[in-house]
C-alpha cells in the first residue's frame, strides 16, 4: 500500500514538473534571429544641413554603428551587428567593393550563427549591387539591401523604417530561398526585376510591369510571389576567387547615333558590349556596323533596351542568329551588363551567354 502512494506521488510530482517546464517554454520570449549589417554608404548613412535638406545632403557620413543606435526597435526583432564594408555614395560603387562585399557575405552566411544580412547602400546604384549578388551569393538565407532617398537629418526621414523592415525580412523564415531582396519603403522588390523609377521619390523602387514581390507591414513581411529565374544557390556563377570582373561597357541608342564611343569602349579592351537599343533593342545602321566589327574581334555583344521594360526579342530587330548577338530577354542595359559579366567568367561563346540570358 504505502509503495503505491509512494510511486502516486512521484507521478503527480514529475507531472507538476512537467507542466511548470511547458508553461516557461511557452512563456519565453521567442529566440531573435541574428542579422549582420554590412553598410557600403549612401543617403542612409548621409547628412544634410537642414531638417528641410532632401537633396544637396552629403551622402555616406555615418558609420554602422550610428545607424544601429538609431534604431533602438531594432533589438526587439533581431540580435544585430554590424560592419562596415565601403563609406561611399553609390554612384562610386565598384568592383572591388563587391567583390569584398560577396566575399564577406558568403563568409557570414557560411555560420550557423548568422541567420540573413541587410545591406545598406546608396539609392542609385541599388538595383546592380543586389543582382549581382542574387547572381553570386551561395545560401539560401535573406539578403535584403536597403537605401533610403531621405538622409537621417531630414523629416520624415525614410532611412530608419527602410532599416527596420529590412532586418525584420532578412531574419524571417518567409524570405528564405526568394534570392536577394530590396525593401524600401514598405515594399519588396526583388533584385531581378528592380529598378529606381524616380531620381527624388520615396517609393522610387519598383519593376514597373512585373511588380513587388510583396510588402512589409505590422513588422512582418508578406509574400505575394517570387522570382522565376535562377539565384543564388541555383546560379552557375562563383566570385569566391576572383579579384576582378570582365570589361563590359554600355552604349546608348537615340537618333543621328555614331559609333564612336563603340569603338572607344572596345580600343580601350571591352570584353563585351551591351547595347541600349531604341523600341525593341533597334540599332542604327552605323552602330550595327560597329558592333558587327567588335564581335568579328571576339567581343560578346548583347542587344538589350533604353525603353526598360519588355522582352527583347531574339532576332527581332536585328538577326541575332546571322551576326551572334545575345538578346537580354527582359533585362534593362544595367542588368544585362552584370549578367554578361559574370557570363564571361565562365565562357564567350554566344550560343551559351544567351541560354544565361533565358535562365537568369
Ligand atoms: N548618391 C546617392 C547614392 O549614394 C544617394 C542615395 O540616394 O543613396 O546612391
Amino acid at each position: 500500500m504505502k509503495r503505491r502512494l509512494l510511486c502516486v506521488l512521484v507521478t503527480v510530482c514529475l507531472l507538476m514538473f512537467s507542466l511548470q517546464v511547458v508553461v516557461l517554454a511557452a512563456d519565453a520570449p521567442a529566440k531573435l534571429p541574428n542579422v549582420v549589417i554590412l553598410a557600403t554608404g549612401g543617403t542612409i548613412a548621409g547628412s544634410g544641413a537642414t531638417t528641410t535638406t532632401t537633396v544637396g545632403y552629403t551622402a555616406a557620413t555615418m558609420p554602422v554603428d550610428n545607424l544601429i543606435n538609431g534604431v533602438p526597435e531594432l533589438k526587439n526583432v533581431a540580435n544585430v551587428t554590424g560592419e562596415q564594408i565601403s563609406q561611399i555614395a553609390s554612384e562610386n560603387m565598384t568592383n572591388k567593393v563587391w567583390l569584398k562585399l560577396a566575399k564577406r557575405v558568403s563568409e557570414l552566411l557560411a555560420s550557423d550563427n548568422v541567420d540573413g544580412i541587410v545591406i545598406t547602400h546608396g539609392t542609385d546604384t541599388i538595383e546592380e549591387t543586389a543582382y549581382f549578388l542574387n547572381l553570386v551569393v551561395k545560401s539560401d538565407k535573406p539578403v535584403v539591401v536597403v537605401g533610403a532617398m531621405r538622409p537621417p537629418t531630414a523629416m520624415s526621414a525614410d532611412g530608419a523604417m527602410n532599416l527596420y523592415n529590412s532586418v525584420i525580412l532578412a531574419g524571417s523564415k518567409e524570405a528564405v530561398g526568394k534570392g536577394v531582396l530590396v525593401c524600401m519603403n514598405d515594399v519588396i522588390n526583388g533584385a531581378r526585376d528592380v529598378t529606381k523609377t524616380n531620381t527624388a521619390l520615396l517609393d522610387t523602387f519598383r519593376a514597373p510591369e512585373l511588380g513587388y514581390l510583396g510588402y512589409m507591414q505590422d513588422s512582418k513581411p508578406h509574400f505575394y510571389k517570387e522570382s522565376t529565374r535562377r539565384h543564388t544557390t541555383n546560379s552557375e556563377f562563383d566570385v569566391t576567387n576572383m579579384t576582378e570582373l570582365p570589361r563590359v561597357d554600355i552604349v546608348y541608342g537615340y537618333e543621328n547615333n555614331t559609333r564612336v564611343g563603340l569603338d572607344a569602349f572596345v580600343a580601350a579592351g571591352a570584353k563585351g558590349i551591351v547595347h541600349a537599343g531604341v523600341g525593341d533593342g533597334s540599332l542604327f545602321t552605323e552602330v550595327k556596323e560597329g558592333l558587327i566589327d567588335a564581335q568579328k574581334k571576339g567581343v560578346v555583344i548583347v542587344r538589350s533596351s533604353r525603353v526598360g521594360n519588355g522582352i527583347i526579342a531574339r532576332n527581332g530587330e536585328a538577326n541575332d542568329d546571322q551576326l551572334h548577338f545575345v538578346a537580354s530577354d527582359t533585362l534593362n542595359a544595367q542588368k544585362a551588363r552584370i549578367l554578361l559579366m559574370l557570363a564571361l567568367t565562365k565562357t564567350s561563346d554566344p550560343t551559351e551567354i544567351q541560354r544565361m540570358f533565358w535562365e537568369y
